[in-house]
């Protein structure tokens, strides 16, 4: 388990890598944002740039996993598709090759001929990541590769990376919105069970280099399987909430009745919203807030994989809100807290992997009843 937590460490860093190139080179970036002055063709193109670049993070983690355990190849999973249809309706199957100049004249193909865009790109993705360290020295975990599976997010809060505001980040405050939401998600599941046993997150955009002005990255780690759980972050001071009242986490599309009901649980100025699935249960896991609850099913497997594992690693976790407030309300007891290896049969295409009963993220199991309790008679 400790080597295949830092090759994640490794793979994130290089997936944040790409992510940073991708806004750093001109040519890369004026793909980015052109969208908004495009006409209709270009902003197909650079909608297709977009989904390219989370398309190649994504075989690139899955590459270089699959590459030192190939017991894993076939339970590497992402939000993405790698069948990539272009801008001119030609279908390329976009893969890791073995070498930078190949996969540049693959993705040169997806990027309608531009060979500087597909050179920078493939530089990014064959570069090795500066060495991460992480104090993973005798974390040992009785689990096999055979036994796991993965959820991928190649960049996460996806709106927050193309508009691009830089926030400074102040210490034990949380910044709503900006760069710093976008998020490499990578969560590791028990495939008997579904149970989150291994997240990574890398924050691409965390702070500005102050002599270079160039973007570091930030990132955050958890195990958490039978006895042992370890986590890159120490649970927060503070405990469950006490004198300083509960703090709460929304989108800021969240339905008014929730918003009311949680304003009134948590008093004036204990609300706040924020962009990002993973941003707000990262926020939940640094301490920043309290509780994230989401009455939507909004948000799929790889947006909640990898935090969970860190919020079960610091004692707490992430439940299925509807499945939750059922059980408050009297029905009889099932298990709430959300699981990674089923998807719903009921359902199609990327709706299948969604959490489709909502959810509430939370450190204090204390907290978590409090919010139930506040919402059982209002949804
Ligand atoms: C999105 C992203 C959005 C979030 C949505 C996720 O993932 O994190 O910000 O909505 O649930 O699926 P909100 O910000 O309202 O919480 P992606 O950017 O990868 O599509
Ligand atoms: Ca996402």
């Amino acid at each position: 388990m400790a080597d295949l937590l830092r090759l994640l460490l490794r793979v994130a860093e290089k997936a944040a890598n790409v992510a940073r190139v991708c806004r750093q080179e001109a040519p890369l970036f004026q793909l980015l944002v052109q969208e908004k002055t495009g006409d209709d063709k270009n902003k197909k193109f650079v909608q297709d740039f977009k989904t390219l670049a989370d398309v190649v993070i994504q075989e690139m983690i899955r590459h270089d996993v699959g590459a030192q355990f190939p017991e894993m190849v076939g339970f590497i999973h992402g939000e993405e598709s790698n069948k990539f249809e272009n801008g001119l309706g030609e279908n390329v199957i976009v893969t890791v090759c073995s070498t930078e100049e190949e996969t540049a004249a693959l993705l040169a193909t997806v990027l309608d001929g531009d060979h500087t865009a597909a050179s920078l790109l493939a530089r990014a993705i064959h570069q090795d990541p500066a060495t991460i360290q992480a104090e993973t020295d005798g974390l040992t975990v009785p689990l096999s590769p055979s036994e796991l599976g993965i959820w991928i997010d190649p960049i996460d809060a996806t709106s927050q990376y193309i508009e691009g505001r830089e926030e400074v980040l102040e210490e034990g405050r949380l910044s709503p919105s900006g760069l710093h939401c976008a998020l490499v998600l990578i969560g590791v599941y028990l495939r008997s069970t579904g149970e989150p046993v291994m997240g990574v997150i890398n924050q691409p955009f965390n702070h500005k280099d102050p002599t270079g002005g160039s973007w570091k990255g930030k990132h955050f780690w958890g195990v958490s399987y039978g006895g042992t759980n370890a986590c890159s972050i120490s649970p927060p001071k503070g405990g469950a909430g006490g004198r300083r009242g509960l703090s709460v986490v929304l989108s800021s599309s969240e339905k008014p009745v929730v918003k009311e009901a949680l304003a009134s649980l948590c008093g004036p100025g204990k609300l706040a919203y924020a962009s990002g699935a993973g941003f707000k249960v990262l926020c939940v896991i640094q301490g920043l807030t309290d509780v994230y609850v989401l009455s939507e099913g909004s948000t799929f497997k790889w947006d909640s994989c990898a935090p969970h594992a860190l919020l079960r690693a610091l004692g707490g976790g992430v439940v299925d809100l509807t499945k939750s407030l059922r059980s408050a309300r009297g029905a009889p007891a099932h298990e709430t807290e959300l699981t990674y290896h089923q998807p719903s049969a009921e359902c199609k295409g990327a709706d299948r992997w969604a959490n489709r009963g909502g959810l509430v993220a939370y450190r204090d199991c204390s907290q978590l009843s409090s919010v139930i309790g506040a919402l059982k008679d209002k949804l």
